[in-house]
């Protein structure tokens, strides 16, 4: 038994991690430096009451088991509630109970400043850890047709953090046609097989998922990372890679079977580790391209198939191009081709334009404001392609002439936003508020004039975020980003309400054929 301590015998912790959305955004270094936050707690007490009482969901190693893994990394960027009160009140709709009543304050405080520290040393997760966690239906064979009978192309997918779902709907009647768990914490847009039949979600534990969106049933899931940022899929859909912060690692794996195929550590050509910010699929290079978080290199893996050229028994060849820049770059946008790369320079606040033919920097934007380049988009105005992108520390959205690299126009919003969305079928961009006060309203922006034509307020003191379109685009759906928040559907054109689906905090939706074509108003 461990002995409680009375909230009396101590001072209560002076502050806690915040978990706003807000401090997840704007604080991106992390590595293994512990979170501050829980002067008050002892972390020895903590980790006896950690062990008693948490580490059979979670495990003794803070890696993760039934429950997510609590290690700085993953819990630093965790949504929602602050961690002490997840301890005392649970989660809603998840395995976690409550431990108010066993625990007191103080002993809650204790386990998260244990939590806060780092591990003592990073832990190995290479081929056999990574194949050790593979959990795969080996008696599946792919859904030959859909399992319904509507267009498999317009099938859009919502994911649901709340409760750790994704709902996968009809994007012409906007049914549900089924909803399936995912690991816990899913971050950033799954990614299709090239044929629209399949898709895979990555959680910032390292989970991926597989799931026959055809036959609606999940194939299988493998641990890659422990810490995962994103995930990528080569051009012919064979593999799959993952971009990890723990280790400093890019997995890749075989999609069909979710075996790793090969674990690449990350170091640059000085001999510094990395970790990887993002993985991007390049299609027409037959590539990734990778954004490496700790040093000044972009790296981009070849991807068409080499084998042949291996020795016989050795892994596929996956060769590395690592391409030299003046300053770190995180956050990548592409230009339709994938001839251009630009990225952000957060030392420099400007973004740099990479020629990923030659491999030279060609142009620098004027990008202050912590453009998110991430959620980009494109279209043709006036003759010239632009490039759009919203600002996360200031009310601002940028659009870039893309021949030029000149900024034409400075959109003004209601608040730093963070996702953007159009479609070649309309004339209107739509921009959330992400940040402040105004996080209620998402802007509908005219893509000629390049003007806010409608601001939206559809459930006004709730957040309401990213859109996606229909394959026809057609209809906007639009998240309203709350526990019991919904997707509306809005009517593209006449930007009227069509209908709302309820959801548990719905974050981004992807349409299938958006995705596989690699449509113009959606991010890569
Ligand atoms: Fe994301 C995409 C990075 C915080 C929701 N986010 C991405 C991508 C990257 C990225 C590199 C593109 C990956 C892809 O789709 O393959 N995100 C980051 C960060 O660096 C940041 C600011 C801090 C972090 O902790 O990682 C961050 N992101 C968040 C959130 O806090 C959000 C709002 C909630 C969450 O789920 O964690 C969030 N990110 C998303 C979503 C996408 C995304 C919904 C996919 C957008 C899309 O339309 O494709």
């Amino acid at each position: 038994m461990i002995p409680s301590i009375n909230s009396s015998d101590r001072p209560a912790p002076s502050s806690c991690l915040k978990y706003s959305f807000a401090g997840v955004m704007l604080v991106t270094t992390l590595a293994m430096a512990p979170v501050t936050g829980w002067a008050g707690g002892d972390p020895a007490h903590g980790r006896a009451l950690y062990d008693a009482h948490c580490a059979d969901c979670h495990m003794a190693s803070r890696l993760g088991g039934t429950g997510p893994a609590l290690i700085p990394q993953t819990l630093h960027r965790m949504y929602g509630p602050k961690l002490d009160t997840v301890i005392r009140d649970g989660r809603v709709a998840t395995q976690m109970p409550g431990f108010g009543e066993l625990l007191s304050e103080i002993d809650i405080s204790d386990i998260a400043a244990y939590l806060s520290q780092p591990l003592a040393q990073s832990p190995d997760w290479g081929m056999v850890e990574i194949l050790e966690t593979r959990d795969f239906r080996d008696d599946y064979t792919p859904a030959k047709t859909p399992v319904f009978d509507v267009d498999p192309m317009n099938v859009t997918l919502a994911v649901e953090i709340a409760d750790s779902h994704v709902s996968v709907l009809d994007g012409d009647s906007f049914a549900r046609l089924a909803r399936f768990e995912t690991p816990f914490a899913v971050h950033g847009g799954p990614k299709f097989s090239p044929d629209g039949r399949l898709v895979y979600v990555v959680s910032r534990d390292g989970w991926v998922q597989k799931y026959d969106l055809w036959g609606l049933t999940e194939v299988g899931r493998i641990r890659a990372g422990l810490n995962a940022r994103n995930i990528a899929i080569s051009a012919d859909g064979k593999w799959l890679a993952v971009a990890n912060y723990l280790p400093m690692t890019l997995t890749i794996l075989d999609a069909a079977t979710l075996r790793p195929e090969k674990v690449i550590e990350v170091t640059g050509s000085d001999g510094t580790p990395s970790r990887v910010s993002a993985v991007y699929q390049a299609p027409p290079r037959d590539s990734f391209v990778l954004a490496l978080k700790d040093i000044p290199e972009v790296w981009e893996i070849s991807t068409s198939d080499t084998r042949l050229e291996d020795p016989p028994g050795t892994a596929h060849g996956f060769p590395i191009r690592k391409i030299t820049v003046e300053h770190v770059l995180d956050d990548f946008f592409f230009d339709q081709g994938y001839e251009h790369l630009i990225g952000a320079s957060r030392e420099t606040e400007k973004a740099r334009v990479l020629d990923l033919v030659s491999g030279q920097e060609v142009a620098e934007i004027d990008l202050p404001g912590m453009p998110h380049l991430g959620s980009g988009i494109t279209w043709e105005w006036n003759g010239t392609r632009v490039m759009a992108t919203p600002h996360l520390k200031e009310g601002m959205i940028s659009v870039i002439d893309m021949e030029t690299w000149q900024t034409v126009k400075r959109i003004e919003t209601e608040g730093p936003g963070f996702f953007m969305r159009s479609h070649a079928n309309s004339r209107y961009a739509w921009a959330d508020v992400f940040f402040g006060p105004n996080r209620d309203v998402m802007h509908v922006i005219d893509k000629e004039t390049l003007e806010i034509v409608k601001t939206l307020r559809p459930a006004p003191g709730k957040t309401v975020a990213h859109t996606e379109f229909t394959r026809d685009g057609r209809h906007a759906l639009v998240s309203i980003w709350e526990d019991d928040g919904a997707v509306i559907v809005y009517d593209a054109d006449t930007l009227e309400e069509v209908t709302r689906l309820p959801m548990k905090k719905p974050s981004g939706k992807y349409n299938v054929w958006n995705k596989i074509t690699f449509a113009e108003g959606t991010s890569h």
